[in-house]
């Protein structure tokens, strides 16, 4: 079986499967995060609970093969901006949302709120207006420059995306927390939401299905139609879905090892 193949990416990700569930045979259904595996062996340090970080062992041969397979199968990931219209289970997006609360923040404040949208007339109301305002960013504010950078990724004021894909998923960042009243200091606010949006646009691409992280700028309206309260500040715009049967991609090429890795 070559590596890379579909038949073998998917016998691999069972592979993992059954280690995990092998690894906690007496919770055969326990997923990292969930009670049941947080559970298990626990102990106070400097006052504070802890609980056994169960190490997994992969040799050598499993370290390079997780790599390489890993990294081949986010390099095939593509921004897409056509989508099928085909429906999307709930809780195929639930888990992809999941995966995208796993990622870590400062002081693991978890400062995000992800907005799931199937709605038609509430993705209607974010077209339109994300058009106005790109309608206006394309003929008024951005220079020349930044559209001829534009040009060969085909991109314009229009957005039909918005409306065609199954699900718009919009990320909020929480300047903020709010707990009986009170304000939640966060810290490193953008850089959190930034890693759990990389942490969701990999598991959408894991899942098989695409996306475009659109930032119709300025998105204060995003705040206003899903009616997100004042410490909350839009992030990310993710239509998600299948990609349409017959697309087309821009013919780009990623930087080279040597061009992003320096090691001293
Ligand atoms: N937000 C606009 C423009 C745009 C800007 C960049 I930088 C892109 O990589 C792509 C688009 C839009 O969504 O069309």
């Amino acid at each position: 079986m070559r590596p890379g193949s579909s038949d073998y990416l998917s016998r691999r990700s069972q592979r993992i499967d059954i280690g995990l569930n092998n690894l906690l045979p007496e919770y055969p259904k326990a997923i990292p995060g969930d009670s049941l595996f947080c559970a298990m062996e626990k102990k106070e340090i400097n006052g504070h609970p802890h609980v056994k970080y169960h190490r997994p062992l992969v040799s050598i041969e499993e370290l390079t093969e997780n790599a390489e397979h890993f990294y081949r199968k986010m390099n095939l990931r593509r921004t897409v901006r056509e989508f099928d219209s085909r429906a999307i289970p709930l809780e195929v997006m639930e888990n992809i949302i999941r995966t995208a609360g796993t990622a870590p923040s400062g002081a693991h404040k978890q400062p995000w709120t992800f907005c799931l949208i199937a709605d038609p007339g509430i993705k209607k109301k974010i077209r339109e207006a994300a058009e106005k305002e790109e309608r206006i960013s394309y003929s008024q504010r951005m220079p020349e420059s930044w559209k001829t950078d534009l040009k060969p990724l085909g991109t314009d004021w229009k957005k039909p995306f918005l409306e065609e894909a199954p699900y718009l998923i919009v990320v909020f960042k929480q300047s903020y927390g709010i707990k009986d009243d009170e304000k939640i200091q966060h810290y490193y606010v953008s850089e959190s939401v930034g890693i759990a949006c990389g942490f969701l646009i990999a598991a959408i691409h894991q899942a098989g299905l695409v996306t475009v992280t659109h930032t119709p700028s300025p998105m204060n309206f995003l705040s206003k139609i899903l009616g997100r309260p004042e410490n909350e500040k839009p992030f990310l715009l993710l239509p998600v879905g299948y990609a349409k049967e017959e697309s087309y991609v821009p013919d780009l090429e990623r930087k080279t090892l040597d061009e992003i890795l320096k090691i001293y």
